[in-house]
């Protein structure tokens, strides 16, 4: 249990420095641009790479993917958008409000939340720019590695029954959501999210107040965050203040015009060029790794080794994952690990066995929905959804 005074301790510690509590002295070596990172220290966090300290922003040490197919909450990445974040909330005092185009508003404490019937969901949270450092061409934009995604178990209660318990007018069209976290410039829009009513009412999108059995991580939007599974870590709103019905579409900045990508299927364009139409970003891609094998490993040659990774879609949930070893000419299908929910990370396991030489390690997945993954990588010029077939060269000896 973290208790309220360890947490405004780390949090004040974040206020006095605004940035890591701890630069330590370590570096990482990504695979993208100069590719030197500083590894950081924040409260409640392991030593995580460092993309931005203001406001922070995080990305997981890839090994930690390796680990099991729940992302510790220490190691969870942490993305924000405004340097206005907040540094002290009371768990006692905090209430998420409800309101617009509602019979009867509410103001809701974390006692009432916690009183009301829960569900878990093990989802992953992935930000629209992960993967994004590998672009060609380049774009603009924090330059993530693969480490800005992670899976949880989250526990809280369903929007739909928060809904359900205001009472909303017909003519409702979107439900936006707020946090607490405010610009410090006044030319920064708010970072407020719309979703659609039907969405909001699925019974799966939810208020969480807990991950893998703990409260919710400070910098992860404790005590309050919305979970939007198989959706963008964008709409997935942490410290969770306002939750507005409306009749309109919202028009905000970061639906209007960030967030979007080309309106058509691979919600693609011609590398370095702008689409012609777009809509805000929605689920996930289909995704998959290795996690056994870094690029450039050196592997006994003729020795029994393990592959290992892990794969996970937008919600229809991985059907199949298939290897190569000889860069894409022939695959072999994986055995596929537990099924924690078609919302989760999905683990495969493949042995193999390889003579001395060098590979070029490939991983391919398959959702339930039918969707794989590309060959060559898609392009467009926010640099989202990236989710072309990775490949790991490894050298047997
Ligand atoms: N209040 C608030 N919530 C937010 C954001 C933010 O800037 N402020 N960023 C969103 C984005 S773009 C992502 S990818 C996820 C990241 O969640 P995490 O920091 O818990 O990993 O939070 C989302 N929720
Ligand atoms: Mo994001």
């Amino acid at each position: 249990m973290i208790n309220r005074r360890t947490l405004i301790q780390g949090s004040s510690a974040l206020a006095a420095a605004f940035g890591p509590l701890q630069a330590l002295a370590q570096t990482v070596k990504l695979p993208i641009g100069n590719g030197d990172r500083p590894l950081v220290k924040y409260p409640q966090k392991r030593p995580m790479i460092g993309l931005t300290s203001r406001p922070p922003q995080l990305e997981t040490p890839f090994a930690v993917f390796n680990e099991g197919a729940i992302t510790p909450n220490d190691a969870f990445f942490v993305r924000y958008h405004l340097a206005g974040i907040p540094l002290e909330i009371d768990p006692d005092t905090f209430t998420v409000e409800v309101k617009g185009k509602v019979d009867k508003p509410l103001k809701l404490s974390l006692a009432a939340l916690k009183s009301m019937p829960s569900v878990e969901i093990v989802a992953v949270n992935q930000c629209s720019g992960n993967s994004r450092g590998f672009f060609e061409p380049r774009v603009a934009g924090g330059q993530s590695a693969n480490g800005a995604m992670g899976n949880a178990r989250w526990k809280g209660v369903p929007l739909k029954a928060i809904l359900a318990q205001a009472g909303v007018q017909a003519g409702a069209k979107q439900v936006t959501f707020n946090g607490l976290d405010t610009p410090v410039a006044d030319k920064t829009p708010d970072f407020v999210k719309a979703l659609d009513i039907d969405h909001a009412r699925d019974g799966e999108v939810m208020l969480a107040y807990a991950m893998n059995g703990q409260d919710i991580p400070f910098l992860n939007g404790f005590p309050l965050r919305l979970v939007v599974p198989g959706y963008y870590g964008t709409y997935w709103m942490k410290h969770l203040s306002e939750i507005n019905v409306i009749d309109t579409v919202f028009d905000g900045f970061w639906m209007k015009t960030a967030y979007r990508i080309p309106d058509n299927d691979c919600a693609c364009t011609e590398p370095g060029t702008p689409p012609k139409t777009t809509i805000p970003i929605g689920r996930f891609s289909v995704r998959s790794f290795i996690t056994s094998l870094t690029d450039g490993a050196k592997i006994k040659a003729a020795g029994a080794t393990v592959l290992k990774g892990i794969a996970f879609d937008g919600g229809t949930g991985i059907k199949d994952v298939a290897v190569s070893t000889d860069g894409g000419k022939s695959w072999q299908p994986a055995k596929l690990g537990q099924d924690l929910g078609k919302y989760s990370f999905r683990e495969w396991t493949l042995p193999v066995t390889l003579a001395a030489g060098t590979y070029a390690l490939k991983v391919r997945a398959t959702s339930n929905g039918g969707k794989t993954q590309p060959m060559e990588p898609l392009w467009n010029p926010a640099g989202y959804m990236r989710n072309v077939v990775e490949t790991v060269n490894v050298a047997a000896a």
